[in-house]
């Protein structure tokens, strides 16, 4: 199963076998004052600044949210699509709660995008997958519905079934949609970091989707949280994700050295190659 997301020069491949995509989820004003702020008087400067530094650090993908309280989304995130796409050649991913700033986004990206969300609650499935179907997008898809977010992975998994079901009747491939198990923070919930894995594993053997994970949010609240993240993604990837949403120069380390003991490396390449960039002059000429 590939997933294909597109902007006008470069296009991202997900799927197993390939590198596991990484999506940058530093455009996104929460925990963010600064940003909150900037974003509050429409000043896209740090948005500008974090695309760059994200597609230096080596995202495939970025996220695009400028969701905050006292912002009109319908206008400020087609024009934070726009500056994004005039700044770095990545394929987008366009996330927003709301149809209206989904559909505004939608028309100024060039390419085949990547919708960030729909769920399985039924006003969600029926103004997003339209807007997927119109706009020729792929689309994540959220293990939630009218009743929540459930606390077991039989039932993440009975969500995805249907969102599944609904996308494909709405004349979207299988091929575009990414499932997200949902992480919550594993200091307020011991048990959010194994639902996540174990329902990942049943999704991947019964439907086959591609599968995508917003992985800071298990570290939240805790001390040292890049180790665990960096612990959460290693385990995503063994139990079968193929992109993470990330913040990508913390964890991408764990993400080379996870793809590559589980064969999505092959001859290691790109693990000694970021190995050999981080090397100082000195110790290159040992
Ligand atoms: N699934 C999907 N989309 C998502 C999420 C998800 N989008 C939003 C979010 N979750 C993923 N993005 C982030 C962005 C930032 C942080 C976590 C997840 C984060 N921010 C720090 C904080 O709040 O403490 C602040 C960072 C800083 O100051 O540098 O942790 O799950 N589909």
């Amino acid at each position: 199963m590939e997933t294909g997301i597109s902007s006008i020069t470069r296009e991202v491949i997900i799927g197993d076998g390939h590198p596991t995509a990484l999506i940058g989820e530093r455009i996104n004003p929460a925990g963010r004052k600064k940003l909150q702020e900037a974003l509050k008087r429409g000043d896209l400067e740090m948005v500008q600044r974090e695309a760059l530094s994200q597609a230096e650090a080596g995202a495939d993908i970025l996220d695009v949210s400028v969701g905050t309280f006292g912002v009109d989304e319908v206008k400020l995130l087609p024009e934070a699509v726009q500056l994004v796409i005039e700044t770095v050649d990545l394929p987008l991913c366009i996330d927003s709660a709301y149809p209206k700033a989904m559909e505004a986004a939608l028309k100024v990206y060039k390419g085949k995008p990547l919708v960030n969300s729909v769920t399985g609650e039924e006003h969600s499935l029926a103004r997003v997958l339209p807007l997927v179907k119109d706009y020729g997008a792929a689309v994540i898809g959220l293990v939630q519905d009218d009743e929540g977010i459930p606390k077991n992975s039989e039932r993440r998994l009975a969500i995805t079934r249907k969102i599944v079901e609904r996308a494909e009747s709405a004349g979207i491939s299988r091929r575009d949609i990414l499932i997200d198990c949902l992480t919550f923070a594993v200091g307020a919930d011991p048990t959010s970091g194994s639902i996540v894995i174990d329902t990942i594993r049943k999704i991947k053997a019964e439907l086959g989707v591609n599968l995508t994970l917003g992985a800071s949010n298990v570290s939240f609240g805790l001390p040292d949280r890049s180790l665990l993240n960096k612990a959460f993604v290693a385990m995503a990837i063994a139990a079968g994700v193929t992109c993470l949403i990330v913040d990508v120069a913390q964890v991408q380390s764990a993400v080379l050295a996870a793809d590559l003991i589980m064969g999505r490396d092959r001859r290691a390449r790109r693990y000694i190659e970021a190995y050999r960039q981080r090397q100082t002059p000195h110790e290159q000429k040992e």
